[in-house]
C-alpha cells in the first residue's frame, strides 16, 4: 500500500496532535445516546466516560467544551434565539466561511500524492539533484483539472486537462504545471483574460458552463489563429480522455536545463502514462457526464484505493540554441511543439501516485502551484507565455489562499528546511524564534542566532547566457518572426491522425460551431480552417450546410511538415490492454455462477475490474448460489465500461428485452465501439437493440481473444461523420 511520506515541517507544530480525526479517541464507541426533551438524539460522550482525556470531548475553536450540538440557547422554550449563544454563533460564522474563490481556470480537479523517482540520471544536462543517480526520489501531489468549468461543473465536457505536479525536492519545491495537450491557444499572456473570458460562461446570460461550443468563444478563435494548432488537439478525441490514468501531460513550454558548469541546453517535458493514452467516444463523454458528473475522479481515488497506482514516465526531448534557430519554426513559440519522430522523448523518470489525499479541500483544493517553482539545474526559456505565468500565479494564490503565508499551509510547504527573514503577514503560523529578522547582522557576535545566509555554491542562479537570438537592449511590443505561421504543425497534427480521428475532429468542429448563433463566426473560422486543410474545411462546411467560403489569407504561408505517429492516440495505442479497464458483465436470476466467475478471473487476471450490473443490487438467486451486484442496471449504463458481458438465462433475457436500460446498455456499447461479449440467451436483447454481429460482437468464450479493444471499423454503421 501507500508508503508514508514524510511530513512537511509546516505540519511540525503545536496543533499537530489536534488535527480532527487524529485523536487517539477518534473513532472509538465512547459516546451514547441520549434523547433530547423534543425527542432529538444527542450523541453524548458515555457519562461515566473519560473526562480527563479532551479529545472525545466536541469543542468550539478556542478549547471550551459544548454541552448541547443539537439546540441553540434561546429565551424561552418558544422565545428567541440570544445572541450571547457563542457555540451557534461560533459554528455558523465558520460554515458561512468554508468556501475560498474557486480557481479562475482550472476549479475543477482532483489530486492525489505519489512519489517520483529518478530512472535514468543525466548529470552531463543537469545540475538538478533529483536526476544525478538513478534511485533518487521525492515524494509529489499532482493535481489534473478541467480548465473551463466552475468547481462544481461535471468531468468529461470536451476540455483541456490541466496536468499540474508538485515534486517536493530535497533542493525546494518544483512545480510543472502543464496540461494534456503539449500546445497551447495564445503566444502572449497578455491574451490570456481574453482567452479565458470567451470560453467561460457569456458574460450577460451566465451559460453554457464548461463547454467550447458557444459564440464568444468561437468568435475569439476565428480572429486569433494563432490558436489554430491547439484547436485541432481541443477538437481532437485528447480533450475527452477515458481516464485520468491514461493521459500524456506536458510542459508545454520549452524550458532550460543547466549542468554543473553552467551550460544550457533546451528543454520539453513529457508525461507518459504506463496504461498508454486513451479516450472515449463524444456520445459516451455527454452520456457519461448525466451518468457519473464525478467519472474521472471516482476513477482515480478508486484506482488509488485498490492499490492499482497509476504511473506516468517523465520524459525531456533535449535541444541546443543552434539546432532551435535551424528550426522553421521558434521554439519559443507555445503553439509549436516538436515532433517526437524528430527529437525523441529520453525517459528520466516515474512518477506514481500512491496515496489518496486525507482532506479534498485541505490538500486538492488548497494546493497553490507555481511556475517560478523551480530548482537550481532548472531554468526558464524567454517563451512570453511562460513569462506571464512566472508573475500570475503569486497573485492567484493571494486572492485565492487570502495570504502571502500560503506556503505554509502544509500541502504548499516544501518538505526541504526553508528559512528567510521574511515576517509576519496574515495567518502567520509559523513561530519564528529570536530577534534576527534582518541581515546583514552581527547578532551571532553576542552569542545569539543570526539566521540563514545566501549561498552562491548551491543557491539558484539564473542562467546567464544570452543565446536565445535575442538583442535584449531594444523594448518592443512585437512578436517574434517565425511566430507567423500559425499553420503548418496544425496541419502536420490533423494528417499525422487516422481517418477515424480525423472524422472526430471534423465531426466536432461541426458539433461546436453548430452551437455558433452568429454565422459570420462560422463562416471566419471555416475560412481559417481552409489555410490548415481544405478537406477538413469541406467536411466542416458540409456538416454545417453553408458554402465553403473563402481562404483568409494567412499572414505566413505555412510549410510541410512531415506527420508524426505519436501525434495519434489510435496509431500510438493499437491495443488496448486490460490492465487499469473496466468490464461491466450483466447477469440476473438464474445466471450461471460459474460462468461470471471464469469472466471475473479473466478481467482481473488481466488487470482490469470486473463491475457486476444486476436489475437489482441486493443478493440475486443465481445457478450455484447468490450473488450480490456492484451495481444497479438503471444506474449503471455501460458507458462506464470499456468492455460489456453477459450472462443470462433465456427467460431473464426476455424479460429485459422489454426494459430501456437493458436495451440501452447493449445498444451503446454497440454504439461506443466497444467488445461486447454475450451468452446465447443475451441474442434477444442484442436483436431488439439492433445490434449486428461483427468482430468486436462476439459468443462469451472468445472474449478473452478479442480483449477490451474499440472497433473503429464499426463506426460507420452507427454513426454520421463529418
Ligand atoms: Fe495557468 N493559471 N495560466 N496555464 N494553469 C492557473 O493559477 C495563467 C497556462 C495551468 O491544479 C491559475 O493556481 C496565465 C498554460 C494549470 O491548481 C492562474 C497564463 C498552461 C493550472 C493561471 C496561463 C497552464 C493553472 C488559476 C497565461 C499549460 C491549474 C489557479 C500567461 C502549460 C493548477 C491557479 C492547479 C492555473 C494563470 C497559461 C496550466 C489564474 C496568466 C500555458 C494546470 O494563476
Amino acid at each position: 500500500m501507500a508508503e508514508k511520506q514524510t511530513p512537511s515541517p509546516a505540519h511540525d507544530n503545536s496543533l499537530h496532535d489536534f488535527q480532527p480525526g487524529s485523536g487517539p479517541g477518534a473513532g472509538k464507541p465512547s459516546h451514547q445516546d441520549d434523547a433530547g426533551s423534543g425527542g432529538e438524539l444527542h450523541q453524548n460522550v458515555a457519562h461515566d466516560g473519560d473526562h480527563a482525556d479532551g479529545r472525545a470531548h466536541l469543542t468550539d475553536n478556542h478549547g471550551h467544551r459544548i454541552a448541547d450540538n443539537q439546540n441553540s440557547l434561546k429565551a424561552g422554550p418558544r422565545g428567541p434565539t440570544l445572541l450571547e449563544d457563542f457555540v451557534l454563533r461560533e459554528k455558523i460564522f465558520h460554515f458561512d466561511h468554508e468556501r475560498i474563490p474557486e480557481r479562475i481556470v482550472h476549479a475543477r480537479g482532483t489530486g492525489a500524492h505519489g512519489v517520483f523517482e529518478c530512472t535514468h540520471a543525466i548529470p552531463e544536462l543537469t545540475k538538478a539533484q533529483l536526476f544525478q543517480e538513478i534511485g533518487t526520489s521525492c515524494p509529489v501531489f499532482a493535481r489534473f483539472t478541467t480548465v473551463a468549468g466552475g468547481a462544481g461543473s461535471v468531468d468529461t465536457p470536451r476540455d483541456v486537462r490541466g496536468f499540474a505536479v508538485k515534486l517536493y525536492t530535497d533542493a525546494g519545491n518544483w512545480d510543472l504545471v502543464g496540461n494534456n495537450i503539449p500546445v497551447f491557444f495564445i503566444q502572449d499572456a497578455i491574451k490570456f483574460p481574453d482567452l479565458v473570458h470567451s470560453v467561460k460562461m457569456e458574460a450577460d446570460r451566465g451559460y453554457p458552463q464548461a463547454a467550447s461550443a458557444h459564440d464568444t468563444f468561437w468568435d475569439f478563435i476565428g480572429l486569433m489563429p494563432e490558436s489554430m494548432h491547439m484547436v485541432m488537439w481541443q477538437m481532437s478525441d485528447r480533450t475527452l480522455p477515458r481516464s485520468l490514468r491514461m493521459m500524456q501531460g506536458f510542459g508545454v513550454h520549452s524550458f532550460r536545463l543547466v549542468d554543473a558548469d553552467g551550460g544550457s541546453r533546451f528543454v520539453k517535458f513529457h508525461w507518459k502514462p504506463v496504461l498508454g493514452v486513451q479516450s472515449t467516444t463524444w456520445d459516451e463523454a455527454v452520456k457519461i457526464a448525466g451518468a457519473d458528473p464525478d467519472y474521472h475522479r471516482r476513477d482515480l481515488f478508486e484506482s488509488i484505493d485498490s492499490g492499482a497506482f497509476p504511473a506516468w514516465d517523465l520524459g525531456v526531448q533535449i535541444f541546443d540554441e543552434e539546432w532551435a534557430v535551424a528550426q522553421p519554426y521558434d521554439v519559443l513559440d507555445a503553439t509549436k511543439l516538436i515532433p517526437e519522430e524528430v527529437i525523441p522523448v529520453m525517459i528520466v523518470g516515474r512518477m506514481t501516485l500512491n496515496r489518496n489525499v486525507d482532506n479534498f479541500f485541505a490538500e486538492t483544493e488548497q494546493v497553490a502551484f507555481l511556475p517560478t517553482n523551480i530548482i537550481p539545474g532548472i531554468d526558464f526559456s524567454n517563451d512570453p507565455l511562460l513569462q506571464g505565468r512566472l508573475f500570475s500565479y503569486l497573485d492567484t494564490q493571494k486572492s485565492r489562499l487570502g495570504t502571502t503565508n500560503f506556503h505554509q499551509i502544509p500541502i504548499n510547504a516544501p518538505r526541504c528546511p526553508f528559512h528567510n527573514f521574511q515576517r509576519d503577514g496574515m495567518m502567520q503560523t509559523l513561530i519564528p524564534v529570536g530577534r534576527a529578522n534582518y541581515e546583514p547582522n552581527s547578532l551571532d557576535a553576542a552569542g545569539e542566532d543570526s539566521g540563514p545566509r545566501a549561498c552562491p555554491e548551491t543557491g539558484f542562479t539564473s542562467f546567464s547566457g544570452s543565446d536565445q537570438h535575442n538583442d535584449a537592449s531594444q523594448k518592443l511590443r512585437i512578436r517574434a518572426e517565425l511566430f507567423a505561421d500559425h499553420f503548418s504543425q496544425a496541419r502536420m497534427f490533423y494528417r499525422s491522425q487516422t481517418a477515424n480521428e480525423q472524422a472526430h475532429l471534423a465531426s466536432a468542429l461541426v458539433f461546436e460551431l453548430s452551437k455558433v448563433t452568429m454565422l459570420h463566426v462560422r463562416q471566419r473560422v471555416v475560412a481559417q480552417l481552409r489555410n490548415i486543410d481544405d478537406d477538413l474545411a469541406r467536411r466542416v462546411a458540409n456538416g454545417l450546410a453553408m458554402d465553403l467560403p473563402d481562404r483568409i489569407p494567412a499572414a505566413r504561408e505555412g510549410f510541410e511538415m512531415a506527420t508524426s505517429d505519436a501525434l495519434s492516440i489510435q496509431k500510438s495505442l493499437p491495443h488496448v490492454p486490460m490492465q487499469g479497464r473496466k468490464v461491466g458483465i450483466l447477469f440476473a436470476e438464474g445466471s450461471d455462477l460459474a460462468q461470471i466467475d471464469l469472466l471475473v478471473k479473466l478481467v482481473e487476471e488481466g488487470g482490469g475490474t470486473a463491475f457486476l450490473v444486476a436489475p437489482k443490487i441486493g443478493d440475486t438467486q443465481v445457478k450455484g448460489g447468490t450473488l450480490a451486484a456492484d451495481g444497479q442496471l438503471a444506474g449503471s449504463p455501460s458507458v462506464l465500461f470499456d468492455a460489456v458481458a453477459s450472462v443470462l438465462m433465456p427467460d431473464q433475457a426476455q424479460k429485459l428485452a422489454g426494459t430501456a436500460a437493458a436495451v440501452q446498455w447493449f445498444m451503446d456499447a454497440y454504439a461506443h465501439c466497444k467488445t461486447i461479449a454475450h451468452c446465447k440467451g443475451t441474442q434477444i436483447i442484442l436483436d431488439r437493440a439492433g445490434i449486428v454481429a461483427d468482430e468486436g460482437v462476439v459468443p462469451l468464450a472468445q472474449f478473452g481473444a478479442v480483449g477490451v479493444k474499440r472497433h473503429w471499423s464499426r463506426e460507420p454503421k452507427v454513426r454520421d461523420l463529418a
